[in-house]
């Protein structure tokens, strides 16, 4: 089976580079031709949790080094999606099977219609994982990897993937209800990530301090009225004690959010807080205080990206 990791950064690259240490036929795809170039000069260079070795990984930016694809991990950040597949395209055939491994509330639709396959999976993962640099990345915490269908059910494809990924060493589970599992962690994300990335503390500060806990609480109580009326059942049944955990478990990480500003990047608000506002709206829930947060992380984007 030919394996395309589309997005060759942290988390495609811990993704990539287990699977080829397994011995698949496994190929990094990315257009950061840098990161590309160190991988295929030197290998790719992990450290952390799961050992400090060099793999030897084929990389490469261009799409005609790599034919099509049987199974395409998608790791790219949400805002990249489009760009993403319509660049490398020509991978996709209507018998590839799509992976996506990404952050937040992903549209599987416009997946299948920019891939052309409906073959799409939806995977979240516990791994946690840093761009060092070109060629080197950390692992920073294992986790599982739990695989779904996002109609329902455990497929044979499915199965097939989770296998491979457990060949792989990478913890892999198969949900029949993903999309449970997807809002589960989107909890986690809502309450933690905007509040983190506004004030700069990290996640376990902002619990300790009562205003940014208070602002936690109500962006994840309303995402939780949002799930109630979509019938999403979650994986925990007090979302906010479930957030709070997250954060004292992960107390001295800066999210993802808070790096992404830090580093002048655009952030994943959009699929995150901006998704629960989106269909909030739709459905007739109140989503006030996501809107807030949604609006001023955009602002906060817009005061560095415009240079
Ligand atoms: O997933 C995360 C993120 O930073 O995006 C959390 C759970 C908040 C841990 O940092």
């Amino acid at each position: 089976m030919k394996i395309v990791v589309l997005g060759a950064g942290a988390m495609g690259s811990i993704f990539g580079g287990h699977l080829a240490e397994a011995g698949e036929d496994v190929i990094l795809l990315d257009v950061w031709r840098e990161h590309v170039e160190a991988i295929n000069n030197k290998g790719l260079h992990i450290t952390g949790v799961s050992g400090d070795r060099y793999i030897r990984v084929r990389a490469t930016t261009d799409a005609k080094d790599v034919g099509t694809a049987d199974l395409v991990i998608l790791a790219v950040k949400a805002y990249n999606t489009k760009d993403a597949i319509t660049t490398y395209r020509s991978i996709f055939t209507p018998n590839t099977i799509l992976l996506t491994i990404q952050n937040g509330l992903i549209d599987v639709k416009m997946l299948e219609q920019l891939s052309g396959t409906s073959r799409v999976l939806v995977g979240v993962t516990g791994h946690g994982a840093t761009m060092l640099g070109p060629g080197e990345v950390y692992h920073a915490g294992r986790g599982k990897t739990v695989i779904g269908d996002p109609r329902g059910g455990i497929t044979e494809e499915v199965k097939h993937v989770v296998e491979i990924l457990n060949r792989a060493n990478l913890e892999a589970e198969a949900s029949p209800d993903v999309r449970g599992v997807v809002w589960t962690k989107l909890m986690a994300n809502i309450g933690i990530n905007p509040v983190t990335a506004l004030t700069r503390l990290r996640n376990g500060e902002i619990v300790e301090n009562p205003e940014t806990r208070a602002i936690m609480e109500m962006a994840v109580r309303e995402a939780y009225e949002v799930a109630k009326t979509l019938k999403i059942k979650l994986l925990v049944d007090d979302p906010i004690a479930y957030v709070i955990d997250v954060a004292k478990k992960t107390a001295t990480n800066k999210s993802s959010m808070l790096q992404d500003v830090e580093r002048q990047r655009p952030t994943e608000i959009d699929v995150i807080n901006g998704a629960v506002v989106r269909i909030g709206k739709q459905i007739g829930v109140s989503v006030t205080v996501n809107e807030i947060l949604t609006n001023l992380i955009k602002g906060l984007e817009r005061s560095y990206l415009k240079k």
